[in-house]
Order: C-alpha cells, then sequence, then structure tokens
C-alpha cells in the first residue's frame, strides 16, 4: 500500500497500521555492515548511491511501509564551519561555548553545503518508484545546539544547561542559527521529494516545561513553518513529524509547534498522549527499542499490547527511540509481520459499498 503512512499521518482510515522503525538502516543489519567495511559512515551519508542503497535495505529486508533518508542529523555542522568525526557516535572537537564562537557560526546555502543529501532525496525518489513514500529528517535546533555546545553526547548537558542559563541571550543567538540553519536544509529535502519532514528532537526532554517553551519550541515552530511554506508551493501536502523524546513534561506545548504528527516515545502512553494532545495529531511509536531484544514470541505479544492502546485512526507504528544495534533481524521482522497481522481492520467505506 503505497499511500498508508502518509493517509495515517493525515488521520484518514487505514486498512492496517502502517510501521516503519527509527534508525532502521544501520548497524544491526549484516547488509549494512558489509557496505561498513568498505565504507566510512560520512563517505556512505555523503555518496548518494550508497545513501540511496543503505536506505533501501531495511525496505527490502523488512518490508515497512516507508523509507527515511541514510543521513545524521549533524550532516549540516561542516557548512556551519563545524568539523565532525563519527567513532560511531559524533565529536566536535572545537565545540561552540561562546559568544564570539556562536557569532563565527556561518548559515550554509543547503544546496551549496549538502548537495550529496539532496541528490540522495533524488535519487531515492526515482528508486522507489512510489511503493513506499520517502522521509526527509533534520534534527531539530534545540537537538542540534545541544551537540555543538557539549561536542558530543552527555548524560547531564551541564555544558549546555551552563550556557543557556548564564548566557540565555548567547544560546538564543545559537539557536537561532540553527534554526535558520535547519529551516532551508529540510526545506529543501521536501522540494527535493521528500513526501514527509521529520524534525528529531531527541534531547529536549532534558528541559523543564519553561525552558522548553524558551529554548526549544519557538525554534522547531520556525523549521516548521518553513517547510510548510516549501510544501504548499510544491502543491502536495508533506506531513511534518515532531520527534519528541521523553515529553511528559511538556507535551501540551507540541500542539503549537506545527506539526501534523507527533513521535514518542515508550516513557509516555499512546493513550495518554492522545487524551492530552487532543484528536488533532497523528501518533507515531513508541515501543521500547529493548523489547525486540526479547525472544520473538515476547515481541509479538508487546506489539499487540501497544496496538491495543493506540488510536485506530493517526496511528503509525514505531519504536520509541533508535532500534539498537545488537538487535536481531529477525525480531525487526517479527515486529513488522506483526503489525500487519494484528492491525488489519476493514475499511468502513468497503464493508459498507
Ligand atoms: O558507525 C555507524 O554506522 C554510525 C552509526 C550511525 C548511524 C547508522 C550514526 C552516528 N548515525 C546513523 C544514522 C542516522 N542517524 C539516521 C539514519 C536513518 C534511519 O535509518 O533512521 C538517523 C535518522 C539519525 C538521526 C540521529 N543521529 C539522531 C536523532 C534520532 C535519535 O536516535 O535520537 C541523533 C541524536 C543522532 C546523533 C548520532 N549519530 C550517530 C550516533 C551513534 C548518534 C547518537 C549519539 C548520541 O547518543 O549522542
Amino acid at each position: 500500500m503505497p499511500d498508508l503512512f502518509l493517509r495515517a499521518c493525515r488521520r484518514e482510515p487505514v486498512e492496517r497500521t502502517p510501521v516503519w522503525i527509527m534508525r532502521q538502516a544501520g548497524r544491526y543489519l549484516p547488509e549494512y555492515r558489509a557496505l561498513r567495511e568498505r565504507h566510512d559512515f560520512l563517505t556512505c551519508c555523503r555518496t548518494p548511491e550508497l545513501a540511496c542503497e543503505i536506505t533501501l535495505q531495511p525496505v527490502r529486508r523488512l518490508g515497512v511501509d516507508a523509507a527515511i533518508l541514510f543521513s545524521d542529523i549533524l550532516l549540516p555542522l561542516p557548512g556551519m564551519g563545524v568539523e565532525v568525526a563519527f567513532d560511531p557516535a559524533p565529536r566536535i572537537d572545537a565545540p561552540v561555548r561562546s559568544g564570539r564562537e556562536v557569532d563565527a557560526l556561518r548559515v550554509p546555502d543547503a544546496r551549496e553545503a549538502t548537495p550529496e543529501v539532496l541528490e540522495a532525496v533524488r535519487l531515492l525518489r526515482r528508486e522507489l518508484e512510489g511503493k513506499v513514500p520517502l522521509i526527509g529528517f533534520a534534527g531539530a535546533p534545540f537537538t542540534l545546539a545541544a551537540y555543538l555546545v557539549e561536542g558530543g553526547g552527555s548524560s547531564r548537558w551541564s555544558r549546555l544547561k551552563t550556557l543557556l542559563f548564564s548566557e540565555p541571550a548567547t544560546a538564543h543567538r545559537l539557536l537561532a542559527k540553527c534554526a535558520e540553519t535547519i529551516a532551508p536544509f529540510l526545506s529543501e529535502q521536501v522540494r527535493a521529494g521528500a513526501q514527509a519532514a521529520m524534525l528529531f528532537d531527541t534531547w529536549a526532554g532534558i528541559l523543564s516545561p519553561a525552558d522548553y517553551a524558551a529554548f526549544a519550541l519557538p525554534y522547531a515552530r520556525r523549521v516548521f513553518d518553513a517547510v510548510g511554506a516549501a510544501a504548499a508551493e510544491s502543491g502536495s501536502p508533506v506531513p511534518r513529524i515532531y520527534y519528541a523524546a521523553d515529553a511528559g513534561g511538556y507535551l501540551e506545548k507540541v500542539r503549537g509547534i506545527g506539526a501534523e504528527v507527533i513521535g514518542l516515545d515508550w516513557r509516555l502512553g499512546l493513550d495518554e498522549a492522545r487524551r492530552r494532545l487532543g484528536d488533532g495529531f497523528a501518533l507515531q511509536g513508541n515501543l521500547d527499542p529493548c523489547a525486540l531484544l526479547a525472544p520473538p514470541e515476547r515481541v509479538s505479544e508487546r506489539v499487540r499490547e501497544l496496538l491495543a492502546s493506540a488510536p485506530e485512526v493517526g496511528h503509525v507504528f514505531n519504536l520509541g527511540h533508535g532500534i539498537l544495534p545488537e538487535t536481531p533481524p529477525e525480531h525487526a521482522e517479527r515486529l513488522v509481520e506483526t503489525v500487519r497481522a494484528l492491525s488489519s481492520r476493514p475499511l468502513a467505506s468497503r464493508s459498507c459499498p
């Protein structure tokens, strides 16, 4: 069903729940590891033919209902003047912590700084031949800024918070530059043919609700506004998906972010999220990725339970965060098969011709 995912994003009735998996292309797949033996991660991201092949691997193996461009949220950083290494977690040797460093950041033209990402999108649309839709993505400005300031992942994000709390004006300048970089980066993916646009705000959940409203929400909204304008120009509706990790403290605020679909992790029940967000949004998620480390019959049980708590209209099945590298691929296959088998339902229009 080529448009199952897009219809669920629009909250239209669907004959079964669409499913895809965050980080569905990656290290748990032997075919990905085989390619990575020959090419480093950045080469894979920056060579359209390789990015295209890796994007297609899980579509072939798992039969997921959407493809997500193989890339990374940190790819726009070199265009801003910041080099990033992946070994395999990202590492920035010259993090951005002072006002002077923020002011030195460039706001690149996406077509000049990341042409290979846009070329990969065009190539994928041709290769996919309309079989499943293609999702383009970027990091939300707050999450991108988090990496820029810390220089990599962190457990406490204390350097980032030091900047937010001691020099808020500098932090806002940094966030504005991230938004000005990401808005055209994601909009250009849409112009190149991405049929849905997702922002990953993986680290937003480290903020209090008030800090979320100040430092994360307005900048993600800027990006979604620009993406909405790019989609309107192209004349086709492009669902905007906001991945709100650890969103329990700030979920109501997400209503105003400009997304039609809200992605959630497992810390929040889908039924509670539906109540708190209201009926106006499709939900994406939210199985704990560790559920896929249990034996396949347990995977099926978890899928059944999650489907029981999910809204019938406007649900896209996914994990609550990226699939773990140690996941046996057969368990991911079992997940997709089970969603397909258990969520089938006759469409009202079919049962009453
Ligand atoms: O050695 C390798 O193969 C590199 C591992 C790897 C991969 C496969 C990294 C480094 N990034 C990716 C691909 C990637 N990253 C995709 C591909 C598309 C897909 O199949 O889903 C996507 C969507 C991302 C997005 C991403 N990168 C996020 C947001 C989503 C999330 O998982 O929270 C984040 C936070 C990153 C940063 C990043 N890049 C790579 C790693 C290992 C990380 C996380 C590091 C950390 O926890 O701080």
